[in-house]
């Protein structure tokens, strides 16, 4: 309708810019008004194709109707008690959920936050308790939050560090199997990398001062990095043999999103500890911390909690969303979106020297794009590329350690036409 963004969202830019700190970002400064499965409508009256979710979040839409029935009818009854005070049903019913479907069937305890680095930090406590170790072990490129603890466990300097330290301490980083990057190669770089990881683990802590090895199972912010064959279940096993709890942080990665319930099933890992968040409740803030009984029951009564955690409009709203993610056969839809995306980015790569790699799994896909020639980052292409299907309104978002991604996420929900039509946007990005 108008150039992206509009005068009106031009406007509410300046009003914005006098009432919140510019380090509060936004990807594309248009201002919303309605969302569905796929579309994003701003202020404007523009109407944008969405491979973004809201960073994976509105897996089942934005506006889904059982999710917005059952948050409606939770909000006339009672919006909050907080469960630490006189508990509800529904927070039950989501717990007994994520025990029964993240991998594994043993015996689980599940329990609610408000977001995915509350619960990693949940994650740390509950491994360093159970443990009665201090050291936790997290990875190149990995993300897990921007609060102190997950700040510091996240990799990237600028802009999520920068200046805010002191960061927490006994936090350790290792190498990551990055096969587009791992210099002798992709076929070597699972054993290879996961040997390493294991060496520094043990010369340099030592395995028996280690409570938590946190990691992503497709790297997210980090630029959608699938580790390479190999390396998850040689860490998990490491960890089983040494008495580590292995926390597999699917807050990006999980329900659905790759085309398995949770990413790890790819490879067959089974977690001590599952973190999630995002996809859970369709939009609603809500994470989880989902673990072995015997290691989630050792904290002390009261250990664990907080105000908000699985308030019951966010209950609710997960409810909606697994219903709609096993009624809707969402793995199967991902699947499908994976199989039109791969194919097409892969035929453009031929095409385009600038794309190094194509990547991804299921709705978590990725291009990572690099000077011709060579596999130098060129992040200042990704981002005239991000800027030009912005302008032609397709919502992409940008990732990696160098800021060289090009990163989808469409709605699992989303029509296969406006899947085709954000690709014709990417294309013609890409062509200048
Ligand atoms: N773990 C794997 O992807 C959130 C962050 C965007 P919160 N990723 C998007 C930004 O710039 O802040 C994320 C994640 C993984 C943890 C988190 C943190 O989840 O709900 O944002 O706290």
């Amino acid at each position: 309708m108008t150039e992206i963004p509009g005068p009106r969202s031009r406007e509410l830019q300046g009003r914005r810019a006098a009432a919140v700190p510019p380090g509060v970002g936004s990807v594309l400064p248009v201002y919303v008004t309605d969302a569905g499965g796929g579309v994003v409508v701003d202020v404007d009256g523009n109407s944008l194709i969405d491979f973004g979710s809201g960073i994976a979040v509105t897996s089942v839409g934005n506006a889904n109707p059982r999710v917005a029935e059952r948050v409606k009818a939770q909000a006339d009854r009672f919006t909050h008690t907080c469960f630490m005070v006189a508990p509800y049903e529904s927070y039950v019913r989501v717990c007994e959920n994520l025990n029964r479907i993240t991998p594994g069937d043993h015996e689980k305890r599940s329990f609610l936050v408000n977001s995915g680095a509350e619960a990693v930090e949940n994650a740390v406590k509950i491994a360093r308790y159970a443990t009665g170790r201090q050291a936790v072990v997290v990875f190149d490129h990995g993300y897990h939050g921007r609060t102190l603890l997950t700040m510091t466990l996240t990799a990237k300097s600028m802009p999520y560090k920068h200046g805010f330290g002191p960061y927490a301490p006994e936090v350790y980083r290792m190498p990551l199997a990055y096969p587009f990057r791992w210099p002798s190669g992709p076929e070597n770089c699972g054993p290879e990398a996961a040997a390493q990881a294991i060496d520094q683990i043990s010369k340099q802590i030592g395995a028996q001062s280690v409570a938590a090895v946190v990691v992503e199972p497709i790297q997210g912010e980090g630029g959608f990095i699938e580790p390479a064959p190999g390396f998850l279940p040689a860490i998990a096993e490491f960890c089983r043999d040494n008495g580590i709890v292995f926390v597999a942080d699917e807050v990006q990665t999980g329900f659905a999103r790759t085309g398995d319930l949770f990413a790890s099933e790819h490879e067959g890992i089974v977690p001590d500890i599952v973190v999630t968040a995002k996809g859970i409740a369709g939009g609603l803030p809500l994470a989880g911390v989902t673990g072995r009984a015997e290691i989630m029951d050792k904290v002390h009564g009261g250990g664990l909690g907080g105000t908000y955690g699985g308030n019951p409009l966010a209950c609710e709203a997960a409810l909606a969303v697994l219903e709609e993610i096993e009624e809707g056969k969402l793995t199967e839809r991902a699947h499908r979106i994976g199989e039109v995306m791969l194919p097409r980015l892969r035929a453009l790569a031929e095409r385009h020297p600038a794309i190094g790699d194509v990547r991804g799994r299921g709705a978590m896909i990725a291009i990572e794009l690099v000077r011709e020639g060579t596999k130098e980052p060129d992040p200042a292409l990704t981002a005239e590329i991000a800027r030009r299907c912005h302008a032609q309104g397709l919502l992409v978002l940008t990732a990696g350690t160098y800021g060289n991604v090009l990163r989808f996420l469409p709605p699992l929900v989303i029509p296969e036409h406006l899947l085709v039509e954000g690709l014709d946007v990417l294309e013609a990005a890409l062509a200048g």
